[in-house]
């Protein structure tokens, strides 16, 4: 096999250092550290059917949902990849209620990691995409020794670096360091992640849909309507087309090739919606918007939004620009052209 000329992550990690003056490497450490705690999940995963790792551990996350083995090893896993470099004064996962300090014998630095180790964990059973989310700050409390929640409580522009590892038909690893959103495909065969899709741009609109219309009845009139619309119209020959895995990553990475928009609103019963803005928002509204779309919580930016608490939760509106700002319009009761 011919493998020259080929992009492998580290290769184009190490090439997009040399676009920030100044760079010291750290970033590109951490990046290919993720990289191999990708690897050693998507490993797991691809393995979940056949080996006793399906199953509840029988207890609870801070939310309190039940947690899946394969949500702890992902977590477990990713804290031991990322422990030790020194780059790091504290990090936080969506499966810990508390911030996680680094252990007292390594070293401490100036990034703060978030991570959702294993989201749309409910759907491992049946075999469906899943994913892992992951976003980087600098620290901005004074000193070198451990972070603090305040580090971790950052709104979204700050982030340095966000990404995502969709484990799906491929496993595929997705990142921004704000010069473009890139997209690698794991080659099973030699266990490289390999550049396949290089500074993806999202469609300025799209025809696809994302949200769980189970909870219809309870959306806001204007998200109602908005639906109705794109149903009822006609735009290039069909109606909007409707796609809802119910793994936001998944949904996000379609969404991000194919154009279109992904909802989770607030609703009746939940004002703030299900996802949350630390953890998932932050993170996927980077890349979107560093891929050209837009994400807002139908009315403000999404990495505008000043985090209160670790877990909070936010609606989300993300995806091609044009679809969301209609989306806004609907939502803030704005007369709308017939199609
Ligand atoms: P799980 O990790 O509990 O499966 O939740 C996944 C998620 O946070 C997000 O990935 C999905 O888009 C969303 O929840 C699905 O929520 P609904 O089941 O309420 O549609």
């Amino acid at each position: 096999m011919a493998i020259r000329g080929f992009m492998t992550l580290p290769r184009h990690i190490v090439e997009g250092e040399k676009l920030h003056p100044g760079a010291t490497g750290e970033l590109s450490n951490i990046l290919l550290q993720l990289g191999l705690a990708a690897k050693l999940i998507s490993l797991e995963v691809n393995k979940a059917g056949l080996a006793d790792i399906l199953g509840f551990t029988g207890s609870e996350n801070v939310h309190g949902e039940q947690v899946k083995k394969l949500d702890m090893f992902a977590h477990d896993t990713l804290i031991k990849a990322m422990d030790h470099g020194g780059h790091f004064c504290v990090m936080a996962s969506e499966e810990e209620e508390d911030i996680i300090h680094l252990p007292a014998h390594h070293q401490t630095g100036k990034y703060v990691l978030l991570f959702d180790p294993l989201d749309g964990s409910s759907n491992i059973d049946a075999n469906i995409s899943i994913g892992t989310i992951f976003s980087i700050y600098k620290r901005i409390t004074p000193g070198t020794g451990p972070g603090s929640l305040e580090d971790c409580l950052q709104p979204g522009y700050k982030q340095e670096v966000a990404g995502y590892i969709v484990y799906g038909s491929s496993t595929i690893f997705v990142y921004t360091a704000s010069h473009g959103v890139h997209g690698f495909t794991l080659d099973p065969a030699f266990g490289e992640f390999i550049l396949s899709h290089e500074n993806i741009r999202i469609p300025k609109s799209g025809r696809i849909y994302s949200i769980n219309e189970g909870n219809y009845f309870s959306w806001p009139n204007g998200l109602k309507h908005y639906i109705k619309y794109i149903q009822s119209n006609y735009f290039e020959g069909k109606p909007y087309q409707a796609r809802y895995v119910g793994s936001m990553v998944a949904d996000l990475h379609r969404t991000l090739l194919y154009g279109g928009i992904y909802m989770y609103p607030g609703d009746r019963r939940n004002s703030k919606g299900k996802i949350r803005l630390v953890y998932e928002c932050n993170p996927m509204a980077f890349i979107i918007e560093n891929a050209g779309g837009r994400a807002t919580d139908g009315n403000e930016r999404i990495l505008d939004k000043k985090p209160e608490s670790l877990h909070e939760r936010c609606p989300i509106f993300i995806g091609s620009e044009g679809d969301v700002l209609l989306v806004e319009k609907f939502m803030r009761g704005e007369k709308i052209d017939k199609n």
